[in-house]
């Protein structure tokens, strides 16, 4: 799924983009946390029985560190695979968003391997961890030792400006 994952970033004129896919469960976080990174963000989203969910993508663009980063946001549920095919191709960087509350699930998991397997860097995301109950020790016991696991919550904004950071950091070494 990731073979086509790319590890040089793309010049266009002065400007330098890196393209980065995120990944996550179902109502794991993913559109608020691309709302959260850009308030302009484009959106996909249709209403379901218990509110809105992704039917496409969701794109979130920022400058940061002189550089245009574009988020693109997946669909979550599994059966939507062939989506996730196109939307990732060509990625520089995963971010995978797992809900704090609950934990890592078995498709975070999965995601998170197939991502290192085929080198893409990659950044686990502890999600709402402004809500009761929210755990990054237990996503960074689930992400195991070798992954880099960050807070955020998309409702606080708790953890963007370092989550930037980090990315901005990772594609500036590729
Ligand atoms: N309290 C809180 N709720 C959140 C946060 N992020 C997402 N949610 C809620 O969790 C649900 C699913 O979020 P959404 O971004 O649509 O998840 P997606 O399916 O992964 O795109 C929605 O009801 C959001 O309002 C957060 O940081 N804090
Ligand atoms: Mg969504």
């Amino acid at each position: 799924m990731f073979e086509h994952h790319s590890d040089r970033l793309d010049h266009h004129g002065s400007e330098t983009r890196a393209k980065v896919v995120v990944f996550g469960s179902y109502h794991s976080g993913k559109t608020s946390l691309i709302r959260a990174i850009d308030p302009r963000a484009r959106l996909t989203e249709a209403p379901e029985k218990d509110g809105t969910t992704t039917v496409a993508l969701d794109l979130g663009v920022r400058e940061h560190r002189g550089m245009r980063i574009f988020f693109y946001g997946t669909p979550g549920q599994e059966r939507f695979g062939v989506a996730r095919d196109v939307i990732a191709f060509g990625l520089h960087m995963g971010l995978v968003v797992s809900d704090a509350t609950r934990g890592m699930t078995a498709f975070e998991k999965h995601l998170l391997s197939e991502l290192k397997a085929h080198g893409v860097p990659c950044i686990v995301l502890a999600s709402k961890m402004d809500l009761p109950g929210a755990s990054l020790d237990r996503v960074r016991n689930e992400a195991g030792n070798d992954a880099l696991v960050m807070p955020v919550s998309a409702g606080t904004g708790q953890g963007i400006g370092a989550l930037l950071d980090r990315v901005a950091d990772i594609a500036h070494r590729l």
